[in-house]
């Protein structure tokens, strides 16, 4: 029956645009420890909810009790040159761009998990997980033969490379693991190492998130060290930067699930929007579930970076904003932008703010507009 499952999986997985099934070894994974250890460092910054739920990670059965085997799945997206046509662009990561993927990567999971029971004439329980649960994806990917996690910490595949997402069923039947572990290609290569803007990559395989751009921009609700703004450059949302230097992804092959070719955004745009028009724009897609304010905060880093001056307006209208990040965001923003011009607007917010983070940060940039 094992090998059946098999088939059936593989068949109307791929029907779905996705790659295998690839069934881990065991459901206990072999890096816990090392997560532990990741955490008790303090590298997840703000991402409570990982240590919150970090022994639910030491077996999938302490989520799926009745669970027996693991199959893991790959969705490669798309890697397509950005499209930088747009006056200000801000730079959207490519896994990001379509049809949020944990739907995309769920719906398909359901219709693979229908077909299996039809197929088999019999009721089989299977659990799909996408990125959200307390799962050590990558380890369980490893495990499971998709592909060795390189120093970057992403999991590689020698024919995909890195650029694509995991997901999993957790099944109530046993299914044989796939025999083959991919040894390790990285070798003496420490190009992400190198090539990381803000050095968050601080060992081989050992990522401190309060410092990976991706975590500033997409995950962490606070505010941006003032230190690390720079560092972002044009990324509105996410990075890339230890994926596009790597060897793995320059020769891939990649599959796209994805015909978005807008990998950019005109940031100057993005500053306008109030929340209503935030919603019906990005209805469904990987915005929605950042929101609003950190998307106009991170397109207040990158206005400033790029001293757009076109963003003058919708800056200055941001100083009023009822959100205190924004407003501090935009005061940056503006001491970059046009320096000593916007020293009274910045002074005025500065004496009308209210919120204490907000309030120091705006008089460094007080102090900005008037040395610039
Ligand atoms: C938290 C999280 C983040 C955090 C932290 C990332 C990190 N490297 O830990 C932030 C917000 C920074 C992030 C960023 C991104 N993420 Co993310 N993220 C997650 C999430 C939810 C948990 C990961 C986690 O537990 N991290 C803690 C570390 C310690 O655990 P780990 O990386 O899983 O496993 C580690 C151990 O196995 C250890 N290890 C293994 N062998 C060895 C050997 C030695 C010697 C040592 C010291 C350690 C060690 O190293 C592994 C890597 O750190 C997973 C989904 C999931 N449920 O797993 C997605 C996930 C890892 N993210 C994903 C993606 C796509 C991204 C981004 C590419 C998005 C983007 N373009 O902006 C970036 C990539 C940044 C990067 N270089 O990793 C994909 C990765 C796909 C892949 N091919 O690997 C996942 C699996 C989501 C998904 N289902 O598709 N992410
Ligand atoms: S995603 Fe960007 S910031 Fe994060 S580790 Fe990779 S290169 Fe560094
Ligand atoms: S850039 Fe080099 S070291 Fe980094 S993940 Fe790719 S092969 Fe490994």
């Amino acid at each position: 029956m094992g090998s059946d499952v098999l088939s059936i999986l593989r068949r109307h997985a791929q029907a779905h645009g996705l790659v295998g099934p690839f069934v881990a070894r065991k459901l206990t994974p072999d890096t816990w420890e090392s997560f532990c250890k990741w955490l008790d460092a303090g590298f997840a910054g703000d991402m409570v909810y990982l240590d919150r739920r970090r022994n639910e990670r030491r077996d999938v059965r302490y989520l799926n009790p009745r669970a027996r085997s693991l199959a893991v799945f790959a969705l490669p997206y798309s890697c397509a040159s950005p499209n930088t046509e747009t006056m200000h662009s801000g730079l959207i990561s490519p896994h990001a761009m379509g049809e949020d993927y944990h739907h995309r990567c769920r719906n398909a999971l359901k219709r693979v998990v229908d077909a299996l029971r039809t197929e088999l004439g019999t009721h089989v329980d299977g659990w799909i997980h996408v990125d959200t649960a307390p799962i050590l994806e990558r380890d369980f990917a490893r495990q499971a033969g998709l592909g060795w996690i390189g120093k970057n910490t992403l999991l590689i595949n020698p024919d995909f490379g890195s650029r694509f997402h995991i997901c999993e069923i957790a099944l109530s039947i046993d299914i044989p693991a796939t025999p083959v572990v991919v040894p390790d290609g990285c070798g003496a290569c420490t190009r992400c190492l190198d090539s990381c803007p803000t050095g968050a990559l601080v060992a081989p395989r050992v990522l401190d998130a309060r410092r990976c751009i991706s975590y500033l921009t997409i995950e962490s609700k606070g505010s941006i060290p003032r230190d690390l703004r720079p560092a972002l450059a044009t990324r509105l949302f996410g990075c890339d930067a230890c994926q596009e230097v790597c060897p793995w992804n320059q020769k891939a092959t990649v599959r796209p699930f994805s015909d978005a070719t807008t990998l950019a955004m005109d940031v100057v745009e993005i500053l306008t929007l109030d929340e209503e028009s935030f919603r019906s724009r990005f209805r469904s897609s990987p915005f929605e579930r950042t929101g609003r304010t950190r998307l106009l905060r991170n397109a207040a880093v990158v206005a400033g970076n790029i001293r757009a001056q076109k963003a003058t307006g919708p800056l200055l209208h941001l100083l009023k904003d009822t959100e205190p990040l924004l407003r501090e965001h935009a005061a940056w923003a503006l001491a970059r932008v046009r320096g000593p011009e916007m020293a009274e607007a910045i002074q005025s917010a500065y004496e009308r703010e209210t919120d204490a983070r907000a309030r120091s940060d705006m008089a460094l940039s007080l102090r900005d507009a008037r040395e610039s």
